[in-house]
């Protein structure tokens, strides 16, 4: 069989491939080219430019190079950059805590929670405190789902109760209550200044305070919630992005029947 250009070049990519010590690719490997984009509170001109150059450098890339800038308005001035990274990763040391469950599609997870738990599942979900972003949280749980995957509410074996967005802890808490909750989701979308890390402590402290805790699972998402992240804050589990109601309705169901399911519900 002949070789064609491809699977040289893929030959030549596994030899050069050093994965203590990987860095960005852009024409070569190892080649460390970059693309970034970044704001100086300098007007547009020579200056500016020599500034995001020495940035650049300063930040560890050789060669530095503006493409494009222009004045966002005035004394601010935008960039689009080129370089080179002199830095590299131990990619053969990364360790990044996820979400053990398998995945099953909502057909599977119907006919496993059938099967296991013998009764629906109740899932309450809100994005919470001042957050008013809805389409995460809408991603998850409307029945039409989010890009190909079914949400929540379409689930036969999943009672799904959306409470939308700028919810308060306090009344979350009650609805889940009210609605004898086996979990409560709850979705973060801004993170300015932390305010996501205090309205989801507040809702575990709140949850501990009425001895509450241990008989939900309770889960948080968002664009910047990592698995880590909420298990540091006393969740059970995190999802980020690219994840979808299959995730959830899966973990959900399988970690009920792990923790033997008549001891949930609000
Ligand atoms: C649409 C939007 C809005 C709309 C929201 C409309 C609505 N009904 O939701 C409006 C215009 C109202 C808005 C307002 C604001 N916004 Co806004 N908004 C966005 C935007 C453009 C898209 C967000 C979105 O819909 N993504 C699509 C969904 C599907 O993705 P997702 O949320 O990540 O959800 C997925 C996963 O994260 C996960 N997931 C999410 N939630 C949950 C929950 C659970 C339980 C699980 C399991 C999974 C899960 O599953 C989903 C599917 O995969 C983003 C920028 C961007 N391009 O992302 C900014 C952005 C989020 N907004 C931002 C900001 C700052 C604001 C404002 C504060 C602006 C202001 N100064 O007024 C206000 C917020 C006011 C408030 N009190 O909250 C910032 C947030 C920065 C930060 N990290 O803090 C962003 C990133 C824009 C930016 N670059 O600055 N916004």
């Amino acid at each position: 069989m002949s070789e064609g250009l491809y699977s040289m070049e893929a030959k030549d990519y596994d030899k050069t491939l050093d994965l203590t010590k990987i860095k960005p690719y852009g024409d070569t490997m190892n080649d460390g080219k970059t693309q970034l984009s970044f704001t100086l509170p300098v007007p547009a001109g020579d200056e500016a430019i020599e500034a995001a150059k020495q940035l650049m450098k300063k930040m560890g890339f050789e060669n530095p190079l503006v493409v494009y800038s222009k004045e966002l308005t005035e004394g601010f001035t935008f960039f689009n950059c080129y370089g080179s990274c002199t830095h590299t990763v131990d990619y053969s040391t990364i360790h990044v805590p996820k979400v053990e469950s398998s995945k099953m599609d909502m057909h599977e997870c119907d006919e496993y929670i059938r099967e296991h738990i013998g009764r629906k599942i109740v899932i309450v979900g809100a994005s919470t405190g001042t957050d008013a972003h809805t389409v995460g949280i809408d991603a998850i749980m409307n029945m039409k789902g989010y890009a190909g995957h079914y949400g929540l509410e379409r689930y036969d074996m999943i009672d799904a109760y959306n409470l939308g967005s700028q919810v308060p802890n306090e009344d979350f808490i009650a609805k889940g209550i009210e609605l004898h909750a086996d979990a409560l989701i709850v979705s973060q979308t801004v993170t300015q200044k932390d305010v996501h890390i205090k309205n989801l402590t507040e809702l575990v402290e709140m949850l501990e305070a009425e001895g509450l805790r241990d008989k939900i699972i309770l889960i948080c998402g968002g664009p910047r919630i990592s698995h880590e992240l909420a298990k540091e804050l006393g969740y059970d589990a995190g999802f980020g992005m690219n994840t979808y109601a299959d995730d959830e309705a899966s973990y959900i169901a399988e970690e009920m029947v792990k923790r033997g399911v008549q001891n949930f519900g609000l």
